[in-house]
């Protein structure tokens, strides 16, 4: 199983994008192209819908070695077993996540300023998410935070910082320059003609500074 320390390039099937019909085949064709770690999102969706997407993934991750993040819902991380869970900034705190997932669950939170990146490690968060660097459809409601603390925020946390919102291909080149080195990508992925071919191309060049 591939460790969320050495994870550089974080997709998520987001329910947003995805049907439900269409989990399974996405799954295997994001770990095919070569994700590090993957995450189930689903805003609009009920738990037990939720439950039963995450067993359907999870054979497919673990075949990859790919470890699965649910986003949001503690308890059906606990139920399922996945690798890890990922908590938003109006969701449940690091600690009663890690309460309820045990300890061999990593957390990983959101936040979206350098003082939320540096409070979520105060917390004990395993890694974060750093953005919406780009407006995204994705994430509709949340103002871009841009490139110009990305630096920073990797000088003043030493946790795994995934750089996130309206990452692609095209802009990939300028958020490494600002100093990213590990980054979501969700609809440039899911969106793709061919998705593992758009997962691999990505994954090449992020991979070119080692
Ligand atoms: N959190 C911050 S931006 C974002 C989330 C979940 C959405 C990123 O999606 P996309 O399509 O890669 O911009
Ligand atoms: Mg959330």
């Amino acid at each position: 199983m591939k460790r969320i320390q050495d994870a550089r390039l974080y997709g998520i099937v987001d329910l947003g994008y995805v049907t439900a019909e269409n989990v399974e085949h996405m799954t295997d064709r994001l770990c095919a192209g070569g994700v590090d770690v993957l995450q189930l999102r689903a805003k609009r969706m009920g738990k037990p819908e939720i439950e039963r997407l995450a067993r359907l993934m999870l054979p497919i991750t673990r075949g990859h070695g790919v470890p699965l993040v649910i986003n949001d819902h503690l308890e059906i991380a606990a139920a399922v077993g996945s690798e890890g869970v990922h908590v938003g900034q109006d969701d449940d705190a690091v600690a009663k996540a890690r309460a309820v997932v045990g300890p061999e669950c990593f957390v990983g939170k959101s936040t979206h300023s350098l003082a939320q990146a540096v409070a979520a490690q105060a917390e004990g968060a395993d890694y974060i998410g750093f953005g919406p660097l780009y407006a995204t459809g994705t994430k509709p409601d949340y103002v871009p935070i841009g490139l110009e603390d990305v630096a920073e925020v990797h000088r003043r946390v030493a946790l795994p910082i995934f750089c996130i919102g309206g990452v692609n291909a095209e802009r990939l080149d300028e958020i490494v320059a600002a100093g990213a080195r590990r980054v979501v990508v969700v609809s440039a992925f899911l969106m793709a003609g061919d998705v593992e071919g758009e997962v691999r191309k990505l994954r090449g060049r992020l991979m070119n500074d080692e």
